[in-house]
């Protein structure tokens, strides 16, 4: 097998690289810096026809989006390590953080990072912005109710703590981490420390 990743780094394809490493897979990563035109190339659009992050292929298989891909990588190569499967008690709980952190939430992230920082003032939105933060505020309530102290989503470390905390990063990247609740912080501290996430970063062009 040949799996091959474009990755970007501090995109949602940090995911993937941080799977591939927490399980040991072996993939040809290769690492860009995030260029808008040439996302919007006829080259990279011949990779993914919408011009987003990640795009990853294993022989004639192409996935384009990151939690899937981790799903994927990890069920298919890696015995299904750092996922659930329907005999397990917490299947549901998995399914539902592993897609909570991207369908669920980031749909809202987005839109608060381009009210906040992404677009130019003078695009801005007001009732956007306040839209976003508390759709936001609302999924973060969410998260800090649901986080014991020092574990992770499931107790263990899995496949769904690497999609939702990807978009804590995300939120903390682009200055809104004070949204951010205590036990949320000690999670995303936590998991941050492991030793994959920190190589995962280091990946640059
Ligand atoms: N749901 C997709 C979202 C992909 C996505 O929006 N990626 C961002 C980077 S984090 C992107 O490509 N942004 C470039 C742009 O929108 O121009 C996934 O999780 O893979």
């Amino acid at each position: 097998m040949t799996l091959r990743l474009i990755h970007f780094p501090q995109s949602r394809s940090l995911r993937v690289v941080w799977a591939l490493e927490e399980l040991g897979i072996g993939a040809e990563i290769e690492t860009r810096n995030l260029d808008r035109r040439y996302l919007k190339s006829a080259d990279y659009k011949s990779l993914n026809p919408l011009s987003k992050v990640p795009v990853f292929f294993d022989g004639d298989v192409r996935i384009i989006e990151s939690t899937a891909i981790i799903e994927y990588i990890a069920k298919k190569y890696a015995d299904g390590r750092l996922t659930r499967g329907a005999e397990d008690d917490d299947f549901g709980a998995y399914l539902q953080w592993l897609h909570f952190g991207e369908a669920g939430m980031g749909g809202y992230v987005n839109m608060l990072i381009a009210q906040t920082a992404l677009l130019p003032e003078d695009q801005r939105i007001p009732a956007m912005k306040v839209w976003a933060v508390r759709e936001t505020e609302n999924c973060l309530s969410f998260v800090e109710e649901s986080l014991v102290d020092n574990s992770y989503l499931l107790g263990e470390f899995s496949l769904a703590d690497i999609s939702l905390v990807y978009l804590l990063f995300l939120i903390k990247i682009t200055r809104n981490g004070h949204m951010l609740g205590e036990k949320t912080n000690a999670y995303f501290k936590r998991a941050t420390e492991r030793q994959a996430w920190k190589t995962s970063c280091a990946l640059a062009p």
